[in-house]
């Protein structure tokens, strides 16, 4: 990702489903008016998903994901339709293309339903119109139950129906979300943030990680300032202001010496405390940290990374995390580990979830294990927020939120 890019979290994300051969890498070339995919009469050619950022107007920046037909058979297409099926986790609009000349099967019956039960918005496509039997769309639409809102019939072979679909898309995948911030609500003009930034082997090569880059854009947002200093240089940093700054915010894995050097009188929070408040989920996160004080010998913890490149989350989940869980528990536990797309559909077994901030992960998908979590009765909460637990100091970092911190 380019540093001039939306972020891949931020953007809508519309995904392409169906069978084999319906036209589903067809219709989404048409709708982007790009070769994205390829497209052959070959039954599963799209084997893998795709995925394409882009700005798709009137609905600006997107990612379009194609993916592989939910009815593909034997061992490999049993992992292409689960792979199909994890994309779902993080479509905010999903486009279920039908081959108008063949109708409807099980497959698809079982995909739409999944859609709804998960909430998603959704377009049911009937594509190769021009092949399609009369009554075809009548019987669809009965089937399916469906209001006329909720399909469309096309051609990606002659482009009829596809500006309509595309306006149809916009139009379902439109979240009119109550504006949040990271900060920004939280400091006045002039206002000063110290922010925390190791500069460790596991910090990426000459950048910041995105939580800390969104940071500064909404400080600047505030008009407040912003200092940016590594752990060693926070106290000399404080000693050298004209004023007391407003807050410092934290990479977590410098609390402990950070809460060490700051002074009472100021608030002092972590990035992943932001990032989990702006993503809507602190309060589950708070409460879920608690249920490691409940923890017995033999009991499994699961450790779940969003995503399976950053080195930096990676160190942190198999090497530190566990350690920590040990060290505070002093019990023997379990700890099973995942990363990616991969997040385990039963969640029964573990006791605990800690999953990492999920930067790279897009809200919908976050948004969904929460609730998979929630669901199933399973604590969850975050890499930042149970190392404040264990390190003592959640409590004085989530003071400035007093609904959160009643909680503690
Ligand atoms: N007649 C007609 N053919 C179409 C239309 N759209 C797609 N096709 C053809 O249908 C075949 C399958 O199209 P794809 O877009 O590859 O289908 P897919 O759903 O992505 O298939 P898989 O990747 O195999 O799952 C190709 O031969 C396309 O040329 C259409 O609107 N009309
Ligand atoms: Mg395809």
């Amino acid at each position: 990702m380019s540093m001039n890019q939306t972020p891949m979290s931020e953007r809508v994300h519309i995904g392409f489903f169906g069978r084999r051969n319906a036209g589903k890498s067809s219709v989404m070339n048409a709708v982007t008016g790009q070769d994205l995919a390829v497209v052959s009469d070959v039954k599963g050619t799209t084997t893998d998903p795709v995925y394409k950022s882009m700005e798709l107007l009137p609905l600006g920046p997107v990612v379009m994901m194609d993916t592989p037909g939910i009815d593909d058979e034997g061992e490999l297409g049993g992992l292409r339709v689960r792979k199909s099926y994890q994309v779902l986790n993080k479509t905010d609009a999903a486009v279920l293309v039908i081959d108008g000349a063949v109708g409807v099967s099980e497959e698809d019956a079982a995909l739409l339903e999944r859609i709804r039960k998960k909430g998603i918005p959704f377009v049911v496509t009937v594509n190769k119109k021009e092949l399609m039997a009369p009554g075809m769309e009548k019987q669809i639409r009965e089937k399916f139950d469906l209001d006329d809102s909720q399909m469309l019939a096309v051609s990606a072979a002659s482009g009829e129906g596809i500006h309509e679909l595309k306006e149809r898309i916009a139009l379902i995948a439109k979240t009119e979300e109550p504006e949040k911030y990271l900060v920004r609500d939280l400091l006045e003009p002039a206002d000063v943030a110290v922010l925390v930034v190791p500069i460790d082997s596991a910090a990426p090569k000459g950048r910041l990680i995105l939580p800390q880059q969104q940071t500064i854009r909404d400080i600047l947002e505030a008009g407040a300032v912003s200092v940016v200093v590594r752990e060693k240089e926070l106290k000399d940093a404080l000693s050298k202001l004209a004023s007391k700054p407003k807050m410092v915010i934290t990479d977590s894995q410098a609390f402990e010496q950070v809460a060490e050097d700051t002074p009472k009188d100021i608030l002092l929070t972590s990035f992943s405390i932001l990032m989990a408040r702006y993503k809507g989920n602190l309060e589950q996160a708070v409460r879920g940290v608690t249920a490691l004080d409940a923890l017995e010998d033999g009991d499994t913890v699961l450790i779940s990374e969003g995503c399976t490149h950053h080195r930096q989350c990676d160190d942190i989940g198999t090497v530190k995390i566990p350690r920590w869980i040990r060290e505070y528990t002093g019990k023997e536990i379990q700890i099973e580990t995942t990363s990616g797309t991969e997040f385990p559909d039963d969640l029964t077994k573990y006791k605990l979830i800690i999953h990492c901030g999920g930067c790279m992960l897009n809200e919908r998908e976050m948004k969904y294990r929460l609730s998979c979590a929630d669901d199933q009765g399973v604590p969850m909460t975050n890499y930042g927020i149970m190392i404040a637990y264990v390190k003592g100091i959640l409590k004085r970092s989530v003071q400035v939120f007093p609904e959160i911190y009643n909680l503690l």
